[in-house]
């Protein structure tokens, strides 16, 4: 079959490569120009393991080229943006999921087939199916019609972990929900061809619904770990010590706290929940809180350590949202170090070996980027705000006689900070 897909981000590219190299015809749809002509030249605009070489092979071949415009196929995936509407109120905007639709609907045929990839409020799927029967009216749509529809409309999220998105875009298990049954199975057909996970079909909505709670429960566990280190950072324990020790319980798998949750999905994913029944969800709204008020006492406590020790030069190590990773869209720690940067100015230092230059925000406040081993040479005040691996193998004698602030729990052997502060929410 040929295969349209629609968005080229992070998802869908990956997505694109993939169904390419499984032997499909793919053509690639973008609104940006500039996306389209580098993916056409073989090259692309993310960074992602592997993601280069594949891209540049299936290009080469002739399988994927890419488009601003949708054209014809047999099967479209659409994986574009669901963000927050800018009202401050966490509402879903599904505009980008309904304008692709519109789009697919103009060139749709009998036979076509229609997959929504995107992460999604529960409901969207059918929104997108009733949009193309008011665009197409002279198609027979799923749910809306006797006898056999003419083209099948189905949901059917990823859980990639960006880093290992290859990987896990082939072996991880999907759930596919159809508009029908029939719709289902149709898309299962599809998915069976590149994908060695198991692929298990439900509704649309249960689909839609599935990938919400997937990260809704990764927020409510995460926030769990750093209410704990709130706790302890209060009663004076070491929350990594308490966290080991619980986890030797077989039944009991208590998370990572750090200085926040970052990423574009489980920071964002819980309020689609939350907006869709806003009676009945204090937990994951909770949690959510819970996990940006964790930034709050990060950056509190930190200033304490530098207030502390006046002359002390600072080495914030990571701005990155997670580990390993060049990644700092809606980063705690980037967060984090740039409130440092305007709180004290040129006493704070940021190492991050992932970047090539500081973001924007550092300018003027007389941050400097420095590598870890000035940092280690330097400063006498280090806080830890991503786990990289280059900062977990420094050795504890490197550290020695300087100030610390673990977030990430990355040196299990290092004293705990003694530091006159008292977190904000335990002080009423
Ligand atoms: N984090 C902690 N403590 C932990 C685990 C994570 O503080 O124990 C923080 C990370 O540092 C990061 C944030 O949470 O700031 C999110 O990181 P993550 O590794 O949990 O997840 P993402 O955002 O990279 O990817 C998630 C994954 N979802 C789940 O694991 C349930 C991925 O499988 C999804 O495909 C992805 O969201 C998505 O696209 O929805």
């Amino acid at each position: 079959p040929r295969v349209s897909v629609i968005g080229l981000g992070y998802i869908g590219l990956p997505t694109a490569a993939i169904i390419a190299r499984a032997g499909m015809q793919v053509s690639g749809v973008d609104v940006s120009r500039e996306v389209v002509d580098t993916i056409n030249r073989g090259e692309i605009h993310i960074e992602e393991v592997d993601l280069d070489g594949l891209v540049h092979g299936v290009v080469q071949r002739g399988l994927l080229s890419a488009s601003t415009e949708v054209s014809p196929a047999d099967i479209f995936v659409i994986a574009v943006p669901t963000p927050f509407h800018k009202d401050g109120r966490h509402t879903p905007d599904i505009s980008f999921v309904l304008e692709s639709s519109r789009n697919v609907a103009r060139v749709l045929k009998q036979g076509d087939t229609i997959i929504l990839e995107s992460t999604s409020p529960v409901g969207t799927t059918m929104q997108m199916r009733d949009m193309i029967a008011r665009e197409r009216p002279d198609l027979k749509m799923p749910g809306l019609c006797d006898g056999t529809p003419d083209v099948a409309i189905a949901y059917c999220p990823e859980r990639v972990l960006p880093g290992r998105i290859l990987e896990e875009l082939t072996n991880n298990d999907r759930s596919i929900g159809g508009v029908t049954p029939r719709c289902a199975r149709k898309a299962l057909a599809f998915y069976k061809r590149f994908v060695r996970g198991t692929c298990v079909t439900t509704d649309a909505a249960s689909a839609e619904m599935t990938k919400l709670v997937e990260n809704a429960f990764r927020d409510v566990n995460i926030a769990f770990a750093n209410e704990l280190s709130i706790i302890s950072d209060a009663m004076g324990l070491d929350v990594w010590e308490v966290i080991r020790l619980a986890n030797r319980h077989p039944r009991v798998n208590i998370l990572n706290p750090g200085p926040g949750v970052g990423g574009h999905c489980i920071a964002v994913d819980p309020w689609f929940i939350v907006n869709g029944a806003p009676e009945h969800t204090p937990l994951i709204r909770t949690a959510r809180g819970v996990n940006d008020g964790k930034i709050h006492h990060v950056i509190a406590r930190a200033s304490a350590m530098v207030e502390a020790d006046p002359t002390a030069k600072v080495a914030c190590l990571g701005l990155a949202f997670k580990a390993n990773i060049d990644d700092f869209r809606e980063s705690p720690a980037r967060l984090v170090a740039a409130t440092l940067a305007r709180r004290f100015g040129d006493r704070i230092n940021i190492v991050e070996p992932y970047a090539a230059e500081l973001p924007r925000e550092f300018e003027g406040t007389g941050a400097t980027a420095i590598d870890i081993d000035t940092a280690l040479e330097e400063c006498g005040i280090l806080i830890v705000l991503v786990d990289h691996d280059v900062f977990r193998s420094v050795p504890l004698a490197e550290r020695a006689g300087k100030t610390v602030y673990d977030t990430r729990g990355i040196w299990p052997d290092q004293p705990l900070p003694q530091i006159d502060f008292e977190p904000e929410a335990l002080k009423k």
